[in-house]
């Protein structure tokens, strides 16, 4: 790809967290740095054994391969590869590219005279990541609680985790994370649909201005949030969105281990209800 005329000017040395000029410098539309290589490093890696570790299994069908975690027996100790250990280092692979990745953003911000709040955001993400692979399994005395890397297994762990707490629609911070997401997407989409109705009306119309877009949601509901605004509120619910998640599976195991439907047993008992 060839550099777009105004790149030039944005593509400055330093700003790096490690390494001086190690790194510094870009490869066709891609930034590199020091990051960017060890994150390659590790995701080429972890892609590898997860081809690797499927060549030893029974299928090519890429929705059925999975690279499953090792049995609850080997506890957090190391299992031999076929037997959970490729998981293992597919994880290790897998968390470090991520944070790598999010490290590069850093560095492209620093560049950039940016705020850090994309990779703040990804953070967020991997944070639940984490969560599901190394922070529960730790909690919990085996890394075999973790989800297997596989397109249709991936799902069968959400769905056995989640009846194991009889209901996991009861978990409280399940709502939470679940009432964030509806919210995140119904924001974006009124966000979207306001933009390009400033900036796309009708015929014969002029492209309205931001005031047209606060105007809008006064005469509507009596309240704009603004033009920043908006943007401070999407990013406010989606990190919540990650937040909850991760808060509503590190608590059920760890933190509570009976049906979910039954923890509510509390709030039905308070005496005002009788
Ligand atoms: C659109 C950005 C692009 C990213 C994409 C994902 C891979 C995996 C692996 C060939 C929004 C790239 C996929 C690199 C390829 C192989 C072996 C992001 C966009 C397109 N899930 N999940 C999917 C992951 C978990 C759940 C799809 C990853 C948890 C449910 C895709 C992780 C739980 C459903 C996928 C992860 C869970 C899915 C679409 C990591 C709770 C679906 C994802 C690293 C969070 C949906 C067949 C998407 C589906 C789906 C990837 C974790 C639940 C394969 C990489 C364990 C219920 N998940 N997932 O669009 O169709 O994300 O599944 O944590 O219904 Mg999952
Ligand atoms: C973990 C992804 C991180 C991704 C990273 C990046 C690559 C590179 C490369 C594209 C967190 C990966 C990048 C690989 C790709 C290229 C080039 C995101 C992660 C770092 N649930 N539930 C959630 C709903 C039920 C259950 C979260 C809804 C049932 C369990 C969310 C419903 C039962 C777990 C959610 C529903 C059940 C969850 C997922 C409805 C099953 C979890 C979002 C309508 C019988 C998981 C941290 C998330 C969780 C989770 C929503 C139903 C069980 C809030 C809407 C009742 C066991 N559910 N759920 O976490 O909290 O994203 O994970 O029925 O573990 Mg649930
Ligand atoms: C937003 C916005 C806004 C915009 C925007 C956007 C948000 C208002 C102004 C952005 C939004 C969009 C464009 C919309 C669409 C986006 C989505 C729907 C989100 C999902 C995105 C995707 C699905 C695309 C994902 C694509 C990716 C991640 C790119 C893939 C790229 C790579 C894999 C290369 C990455 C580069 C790296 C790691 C660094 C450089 C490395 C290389 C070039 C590769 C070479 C490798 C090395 C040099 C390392 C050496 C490694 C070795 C030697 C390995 C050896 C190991 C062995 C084992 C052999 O709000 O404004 O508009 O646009």
């Amino acid at each position: 790809m060839s550099l777009l005329s105004f790149e030039r000017k944005y593509r400055v040395r330093g700003g790096t967290l490690i390494g001086g000029d190690l790194f510094d410098f870009w490869i066709g539309p891609f930034y590199v740095g020091f990051f960017g290589v060890i994150s390659a490093i590790c995701a080429i890696l972890g892609t590898a054994l997860i081809f690797y570790a499927a060549s030893l299994g029974d299928t090519w069908n890429p929705w059925l391969i999975s690279i499953n975690p090792p049995d609850i027996k080997y506890g957090l100790g190391f299992a031999p590869l076929k037997e959970g250990g490729f998981w293992q280092v597919i994880t290790m692979c897998a968390t470090g590219s991520f944070i790598a990745w999010a490290l590069r953003e850093v560095e492209i911000c620093r560049k950039l005279g940016m705020g850090y709040h994309v990779p703040v955001a990804f953070g967020f993400a991997i944070l639940a990541y984490m969560t599901l692979v190394i922070f529960r399994p730790f909690l919990m005395g085996a890394w075999g609680y973790g989800f297997p890397y596989g397109i249709f297994s991936h799902l069968d762990w959400v769905s056995n985790t989640g009846y194991m707490y009889v209901n996991f629609h009861y978990n409280p911070a399940h709502m939470i994370a679940v009432s964030f997401f509806f919210t995140t997407c119904f924001a974006l989409a009124l966000h979207g649909a306001l933009i390009l109705s400033a900036v796309n009306p009708m015929k014969g119309e002029k492209v309205k201005t931001p005031e047209y877009e606060d105007t809008f949601f006064r005469d509507f509901i009596g309240y704009s949030v603004g033009t920043i605004g908006i943007h401070r509120l999407g990013l406010f619910l989606a990190l919540n969105a990650g937040f909850w998640s991760a808060v509503c599976i590190i608590i059920a195991g760890p933190l509570y281990a009976g049906g979910w439907p039954e923890w509510w047993e509390w709030w039905r008992n308070i005496p005002i209800w009788s």
